[in-house]
């Protein structure tokens, strides 16, 4: 069975944009792969982050994990933190990747950019997301748009390792969605939709209820010239919009726009597809957050067989680049 693996920071409320960008292929993914989903705790500490706030969202990342879809008889659902290895596998690949190569990072760029200092795990970042998915020798990877890069770095890197100290590591292919691979602020469509950015209006959680799913949606920017056409470049909020439409109903942004005359019409469809869409996520996350143990459960069967496979990759490639076993 092939093997998929992917990861989500827990640096805040999981939003539309991580639902639709990438948790959506998760859950269809698990059906027909071996698949590993990670809370990729070590990750949100690449920024500033309050100690209780990363503990409670790493919480609620699981509960949104199983919420979405999940089925821990069928995934694997763990905490990056629980398995040593990923640390120490990014060690070893920090040694092999360059500074050249990291500082071509475009999300690292965005991030540092007008910081006065930048934590040093900001822009190691990529080198630990590479370890997340090797040690598991995953074939996909199932990721929005913005993590494209990250993985052309991966597989340079696993490519790389293989080429010099031997065949060691499957070297991954990226899962990006047709549509939905790029969900932007729907108060500022010049921009993805983000967990760290503050933009209240702008984000749609997974868990938000109808009503506020219904204001933002209604307030989203869009343009004044009234034109229902699909054109990301020039129309970027109304494009948005569409791109959600099409995936909340199976279809394509360009049927959707053929659909519609009228930006207010298709708000008020849009509003209710999502509302519709989140319906089941928001229910059974409100069940989950009083099961504390389930939870821990999933996290600890997850963190022991994910540990079972980290371990045997991380004993081989520290033994091919010459650590003493
Ligand atoms: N706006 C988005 N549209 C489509 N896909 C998205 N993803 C994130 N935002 C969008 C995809 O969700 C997965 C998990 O991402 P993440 O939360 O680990 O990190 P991120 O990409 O850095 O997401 P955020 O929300 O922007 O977090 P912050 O603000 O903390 O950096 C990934 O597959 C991602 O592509």
């Amino acid at each position: 069975m092939p093997r998929v693996f992917s990861g989500v920071k827990p640096s805040g409320d999981f939003h539309l944009g991580t639902y639709v960008g990438a948790l959506r292929q998760w859950v269809a993914e698990q059906e027909r792969n071996d698949a590993l989903y990670c809370v990729v705790d070590l990750h949100a500490l690449t920024e500033e982050i309050d100690p209780a706030y990363l503990r409670t969202m790493s919480f609620n990342a699981a509960v949104n994990l199983l919420a979405v879809g999940l089925d821990p008889e069928v995934a694997t659902i763990f905490v990056q933190s629980h398995v040593a290895e990923h640390a120490r596998l990014a060690w070893l690949l920090e040694c092999t990747a360059t500074m050249g190569e990291l500082r071509r990072m475009t999300q690292f760029k965005a991030k540092a950019h007008g910081q006065e200092t930048v934590r040093v795990g900001l822009f190691t970042y990529p080198a630990l997301m590479a370890a997340d998915i090797l040690l598991y020798q995953a074939d996909r990877v199932p990721v929005g748009d913005d993590q494209r890069q990250h993985l052309e770095l991966t597989r340079e890197i696993a490519q790389r390792f293989n080429a010099r100290y031997g065949e060691l590591f499957v070297v991954p292919e990226a899962a990006v969605p047709a549509i939905g691979a790029r969900v932007m602020d729907l108060q500022h469509p010049d921009r993805k939709m983000s967990k760290s950015v503050d933009s209240p209006l702008g984000t749609i959680g997974v868990l938000d209820d109808p009503a506020q799913i219904d204001r933002k949606v209604k307030k989203a920017v869009t343009d004044t010239d009234g034109e229902m056409r699909y054109d990301p470049e020039k129309k970027p909020g109304l494009s948005n919009l569409l791109a959600l439409m099409a995936v909340a109903t199976q279809s394509t942004p360009e049927e959707v726009a053929a659909r519609y005359t009228r930006y207010g019409d298709l708000k008020r469809d849009l509003a209710e597809a999502l509302a519709e869409l989140l319906r089941p996520v928001r229910e059974r996350a409100a069940v989950l957050v009083d099961e504390p143990d389930t939870v821990h459960d999933v996290l600890r069967a997850g963190a022991e067989r994910a540990r079972a496979i980290a371990s045997a990759t991380y004993a081989r490639a520290a033994e091919a680049m010459g650590l003493l076993s």
